[in-house]
């Protein structure tokens, strides 16, 4: 037996992909006498990655929603990290509570729960998608009673719903990569105008407590309010600066199958705090799908509103984000 080196297995690719080329340019093309060929580009072959269901998704958001408010300390938020659990474990992922007592800006103190769970632990190269679970405990910035509990559909659940599909997927027709979906707990216990470290609490208590030594992915997506109508994502400028190529990929992946009008070229740097810039302190190159708003110039005006709800969650855009993510995951080498 001949053996070949990935040198030679590389050179013998590319002949054939020529030879290919070649046979398809006899048949297609009608003879010209130009002595010069036309240029042909070979296009990467992609591997067909499975349908993402938004139905599904949907009905994931809404099991979130269903158990009430979120919120840190309340029966809602322990329900739902139940939930959640035995979700992820029904799919295959082997799951990891993280507890920890944590001080919020307002001197309060909760127990965190930061559910991290992967699929195939043991394979070197991994996609982390990260969302956050909790929700903010008041409106406030609403009008109309801003110190009131509102329902978070949007800011939480979406993209929770979308990685909870992207598990059920996965947990179908097996990527090649290993998948890590971390849950962040009190993301949004932040204090308004306040510091940037009264946010994300979840997070970062992760960042200084890894969960397994010497952890890493290729890189992560925060998916933050992924499920508003007519979504505009534009490359958000902190992912630009810590994971450019990681966003190139991922846009460019959703243009290629047709999501291009979510999926905009333009960057805007309108985020603050979010948990993607923590985990990039972390080492892990990481970026936040998140929706921005081109009226206000920031974030859309449900947001930390009594409109987050479930009407405002649209399942073209869950499709959207969710397409995308497995387009990406399902060709991670
Ligand atoms: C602030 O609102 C300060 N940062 C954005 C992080 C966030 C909160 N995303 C959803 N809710
Ligand atoms: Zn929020």
């Amino acid at each position: 037996m001949v053996q070949f080196g990935r040198f030679q297995n590389k050179v013998i690719t590319i002949l054939s992909l020529t030879i290919a080329v070649v046979i398809t340019s006899c048949t297609n093309e009608t003879k010209n006498d130009n002595t010069n060929p036309p240029v042909k580009t070979v296009a990467v072959p992609r591997i067909p990655a499975p349908d993402f269901n938004a139905d599904s998704a949907y009905s994931f958001v809404k099991a979130q929603v269903d158990f009430g408010p979120r919120i840190p300390g309340t029966p809602a938020h322990a329900k739902c990290a139940e939930y959640l659990v035995a979700k992820l474990k029904s799919y295959g992922f082997e799951v990891i509570v993280q507890t920890g007592t944590i001080p919020t800006f307002d001197k309060k103190q909760f127990t965190l729960k930061n559910i991290i769970a992967s699929y195939k632990p043991d394979v070197q190269s991994r996609v982390m998608l990260c969302s956050h679970w909790d929700s903010r405990p008041w409106a406030d910035a609403d009008k109309k009673d801003p110190d009131k509990p509102f329902d978070s559909a949007n800011d939480g659940p979406s993209g929770v719903g979308v990685a909870l599909e992207v598990a059920h997927q996965v947990s179908i027709k097996h990527p090649n990569a290993g998948v890590d979906i971390f849950f962040f707990d009190l993301e949004d216990y932040g204090e308004p105008g306040g510091d940037n470290d009264s946010w994300c609490l979840g997070s970062q208590y992760w960042a200084k407590n890894i969960h397994k030594p010497n952890y890493y992915a290729n890189f992560g997506v925060l998916l933050d309010m992924v499920g508003g109508p007519n979504a505009y994502f534009p490359k958000e400028a902190k992912s630009v600066e810590y994971a450019s190529t990681e966003v190139d990929k991922v846009w460019k992946a959703a243009n290629d199958i047709g999501y291009g009008n979510y999926f905009a070229p333009q960057t805007k740097d309108f985020v603050g705090i979010d948990d993607h810039i923590i985990v990039n302190k972390a080492g892990v190159p990481c970026i936040d799908i998140i929706e921005y708003n081109q009226a206000s110039g920031g974030f859309g005006d449900y947001h930390h509103t009594h409109k987050d709800n479930m009407s405002i969650i649209d399942k073209n855009t869950l499709k959207a984000v969710g397409q995308t993510l497995l387009e990406v995951i399902y060709n991670e080498k």
